[in-house]
């Protein structure tokens, strides 16, 4: 058998792109609340600097909706240069919110997590809403409502030996601290954010062993407001805030280890490892230095416990300081994880001089076209042989437990009229990558402790709002404006990955 026999198969989700019940239960704004559904909005901008062939698929993307004085208007998520000089993010009339009802798992979690159970799940890695917890992050205490919606999730979870992996920051913060002080900018936000782990962490210390930090920390620079609240281009305010979370990370860490020993703690990253585009050595250099600055940064702090020299240095060039305090580096020194998980959805290239290189149109990690790989709609390129080579990487790095707690394929599905969904592509490439994630441990030792694909329910999308971009084993029907019934339906991926599971990776037909 080449999984262990603890493995921990499961699928994710997130808040802010599954629950909906966007203002039920007390809950409160979340900056979440503020994006709209690409190519849906009513806020049309201005796109300077895009290629044209990658126009249309640009003006699919969500938009931050924003007031200024007695103005409004829409700044794409992805790309901080589109932000306003002025304004604060708000909720605005009359604009399409995907999230607001999203996949309605706030009403259907027990049947969700039924047909998890189905599935065989061993885990469902999902997020607290932290508005449900503290609507403004400022309150003295919790809102209980908030608190007996994940107590009753987390016994649906348990009910059927399903281990919750509960990240704490999932793109999702109070609006609130976003408009009063930029988010994560400020170090205000590190003492309400201790207030809500503190609460989450006792509350649940029974029913939780498994925690994330913060979602896919190292996306600060595509995703600032959705991941810190940070509404502003100013690459000094969003060192400021990737620096606050990890202290905060760390002393989450610190505290579950002295009070909450059986807790395991990991740090999350988007791990998209960069081949060079050709062997010229600067190609090879520039691969490595981006890598550091993109990834092995955060990595480092959250496992190591360290601020490392390159960044530093790069910063000391870019005239930034940190705000480091007294005690923050000996509590990343102590705060530090014990397993690191990833989202893993592709590959990048780097080259030292990428003028006149194609581009893939992909959000996120917009990269170098790889002539090697297939693309999906989206433009994401699948490299499922770039796995195993990320957990080599990461593992050689670290020598921690690592947990892929993301990995899919977005894709069109079609509801056929007798309810079946047949989306063998998806087979295929999960298929594919779980085979890489084998090789990973029977050929090169890398110590893998589990695996839950992206979005293992249909949800709205990230980077686009759409609920057409499905990932699901789980049809939810529904369209990119919330209309439908919101049933679910079995994929043909639903009893393939049963069988997966069932037999514990064997079988992989
Ligand atoms: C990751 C995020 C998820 C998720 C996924 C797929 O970056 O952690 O929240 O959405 O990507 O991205 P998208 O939804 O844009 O297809």
């Amino acid at each position: 058998m080449i999984f262990p026999k603890n493995f921990l198969w499961g699928g994710a989700t997130a808040a802010n792109q599954v629950e909906g019940g966007y203002n039920e239960g007390g809950k409160g704004l979340s900056v979440s609340d503020t994006l709209t559904c690409g190519g849906l909005s009513s806020y049309p901008i201005d796109l300077p600097g895009i290629p044209p062939e990658h126009l249309e698929y640009m003006k699919k993307m969500r938009f931050i909706t924003y007031r200024d004085g007695g103005k409004t208007g829409g700044a794409l998520m992805v790309k901080r240069e589109t932000l306003p000089d002025r304004g604060i993010p708000d909720v605005l009339e009359g604009e399409y919110y995907p999230g607001n009802v999203a996949s309605d798992h706030y009403h259907h979690y027990k049947e969700d997590i039924a047909l998890f159970a189905e599935m065989n799940f061993k885990c469902y890695r999902m997020s607290i809403a932290w508005t449900r917890i503290f609507p403004t992050g400022e309150e003295e205490t919790p809102n209980e409502a908030g608190l007996a919606f994940y107590d009753s999730l987390f016994d649906e979870c348990l009910k059927y030996g399903i281990e919750p992996v509960v990240t704490l920051s999932h793109y999702e913060m109070p609006l609130h601290l976003a408009q009063k002080w930029n988010g994560w900018a400020d170090r205000r936000t590190m003492a309400c954010f201790e207030k809500y782990v503190s609460v989450v962490f006792e509350r649940y210390k029974d029913k939780v062993k498994y925690w994330l930090t913060f979602n896919e920390i190292n996306s600060m620079v595509h995703i600032a407001y959705a991941n810190a609240g940070v509404f502003s281009k100013d690459p000094a305010l969003l060192e400021t805030a990737s620096y606050h979370q990890m202290v905060a990370g760390a002393k989450a860490v610190k505290l579950a280890h002295e009070k909450y020993p059986r807790f395991q703690m990991g740090c999350m990253i988007s791990y998209s490892p960069p081949y060079p585009n050709t062997c010229k050595p600067e190609d090879g250099l520039a691969a490595v230095r981006s890598f550091d600055q993109s990834t092995n940064y955060y990595g480092d702090v959250m496992v190591r416990g360290y601020l490392p020299e390159y960044k530093l240095k790069v910063l000391e060039h870019q005239g930034i300081t940190l705000p480091v305090r007294e005690g923050d580096l000996e509590l990343l020194k102590v705060g530090v994880v014990d397993f690191v998980a990833i989202s893993y959805y592709q590959t990048s290239i780097m080259a030292a001089s990428p003028d006149g290189l194609k581009t893939t149109e992909a959000n996120l990690t917009r990269s170098i076209v790889n002539p090697y790989l297939e693309k999906s709609e989206w433009g994401w390129q699948i490299d499922p042989v770039g796995l195993r080579f990320a957990l080599n990487t990461l593992y050689d790095r670290y020598h921690k437990p690592i947990f892929i707690v993301e990995n899919g394929l977005g894709a069109k599905d079609i509801l056929e009229p007798d309810g079946t969904v047949h989306d063998p592509y998806r087979i295929d490439y999960l298929k594919k990558h779980i085979q890489a994630i084998g090789d990973a441990i029977e050929l090169d030792g890398v110590n893998v402790m589990g695996y839950t694909p992206w979005g293992c329910i249909d949800l709205i999308s990230c980077s686009t709002g759409q609920m057409s971009k499905r990932y699901g084993f789980i049809y939810v029907d529904a369209d990119d404006a919330g209309h439908g019934t919101y049933r679910r339906f079995r994929k043909d991926s639903f009893y393939w990955y049963k069988k997966v599971i069932e037999s514990n990776g064997a079988n992989l037909e």
